[in-house]
Order: structure tokens, then sequence, then C-alpha cells
């Protein structure tokens, strides 16, 4: 038995260093938003410059855009390379087959809209993240400012068709105010502790007015590197 005892970051870590494996010369790759992308954009910076390879990024955030220039990644927008090889990105929860809650860090819409241009999307994560079912982690659920309040009661009586029930609440920044995402959206936070049917709720969602995207990835993710305490890592596929 190992005595490693990796801490949750440094799992981030070895799993961010594990998807440098997905990374082939040429690629064009997305690049996800969270402290464990962070620490594979960092990782690929190196190996980009290490071994010479010509990359094209699209960033899911403007905060991992601006670390992939800082370390030294040539960037640029999905409009202009619409389809990318692999997207490598964080999860808030990993559920049975690689279904996932993302968004906790506000960026899940261009995070799906990222993945779903990808060939293949890979998660990175720690062992803390892989969960036996989704909804322990609040919900993420991303709404136009327009008719806010309203959305958020459609959101909840939503819930009751899916055997979902929680309280929803708007997120705030550091000051107190409403979290405004990268465009220009809210956020509500939905607690459920348990989502019995994943897929009926997030289609119900999406077809909500007002509600621009939620932090459901069903279907999208492609293998998920689970960086463990004692210093190995698990693929789930
Ligand atoms: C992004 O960052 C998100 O979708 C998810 O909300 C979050 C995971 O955070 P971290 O990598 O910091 O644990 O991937």
């Amino acid at each position: 038995m190992s005595d490693t005892n990796l801490s949750a970051d440094d799992q981030k870590r070895i799993a961010a260093e594990a998807a440098l494996a997905y990374i082939k010369d040429g690629m064009k790759v997305g690049l996800g938003t969270g402290s464990t992308a962070a620490h594979f954009v960092i990782a690929l910076g190196r190996k980009a410059k290490d071994e010479g390879l010509k990359l094209t990024c699209v960033p899911t955030s403007e905060a991992t855009d601006k670390l992939a220039r800082e370390v030294g990644l040539t960037v640029t927008t999905l409009d202009d390379q619409p389809h990318l090889d692999v997207t490598v990105d964080g999860a808030d929860e990993i559920g049975p087959r690689l279904t996932l809650i993302k968004g906790g860090g506000g960026a899940l819409l261009r995070e799906k809209i990222v993945a779903f241009a990808s060939s293949q999307m890979i998660v990175i994560a720690d062992e803390s993240k892989v969960v036996p079912h989704l909804g322990n982690f609040p919900l993420p659920i991303e709404v136009v400012p327009f008719g806010a309040q309203a959305t958020g009661t459609r959101i909840l009586e939503s819930g009751k068709l899916f055997g979902c029930d929680g309280a929803i609440s708007l997120r705030t920044d550091e000051y107190g105010e409403p979290f405004v995402t990268d465009g220009n959206n809210l956020i509500y936070d939905w607690a459920l502790g348990e989502i019995p049917d994943p897929d009926g709720l997030g289609e119900y969602l999406s077809r909500l007015p007002g509600v621009v995207e939620h932090g459901l990835f069903l279907g999208i993710a492609h293998a998920a590197l689970i960086g463990k305490a004692d210093d190995s890592v698990d693929t789930l596929n």
C-alpha cells in the first residue's frame, strides 16, 4: 500500500499532466476554466515550448485566455476554429456514465459550447469530484437578467416534474453583488441533494425561456482522468 497522500491540488495537477497524453502536434485544443484546468494550461504551455509543438487553443473564459497567453500558447476564437480536436476541462461532480455538473466557476456556457465543438472532451479532476449520483453540488443555471425572478420560479416548478426539490439562490460575487458571467448573464445555484433524472431535467431546463444554459453536461465527456491521493491517475470511460 502506498503511504503517499497527495493534497487535492496535487491530485488536480497529476490529472492535468496525464491529459497531456491526448495532445499531439498541430492540434486545436479547447482550454477549460477553474483550478484544475489552470494546471493543464500551465503544463500544456511548458510541453508546447519544450517540444516545439504548434497548437491552436480556444479558451473558455477571459481568465483562461489570460493565463494561456501568459504561458505562451497561441490563442484564437471558436469563430476562427469552429472544430477542435480535444477540450480538457475540470468538473464539479462526475457521476455515473461520465455525467457531469459544471459551472461552479461560472463559465458553463462557454465550456459547453467549446466542449460541443470538440471531437473529444477529457475531464480532469481530483478524486473528491467522483460521486455516486449528481446533485450534491448545487446545479448552476445561467439565466438572462430580464425576468430573472420569473425564470427562477419556472426553474423551481420544473424541479417538481423531475422529483427535484431544493432552494435556488442567485450567485453573488465577493462584494455581495450579483455575479455576472462573461456573457453578461446571471447564475442561479440550485441545491438539490440528488437529481433522480438528469436527462429529463436537463432537457426541460434547456427549453425554458430565459435559461441560457445549465450545468448538466450529459453525453459530452469521452473520458475522465482522476488524480488520486496515492499518486495514481484513474481513467474513467
Ligand atoms: C470548471 O471549473 C467548471 O466547470 C467547474 O465548475 C470548475 C471546477 O473547478 P476546479 O477545477 O477549480 O475544482 O471546470
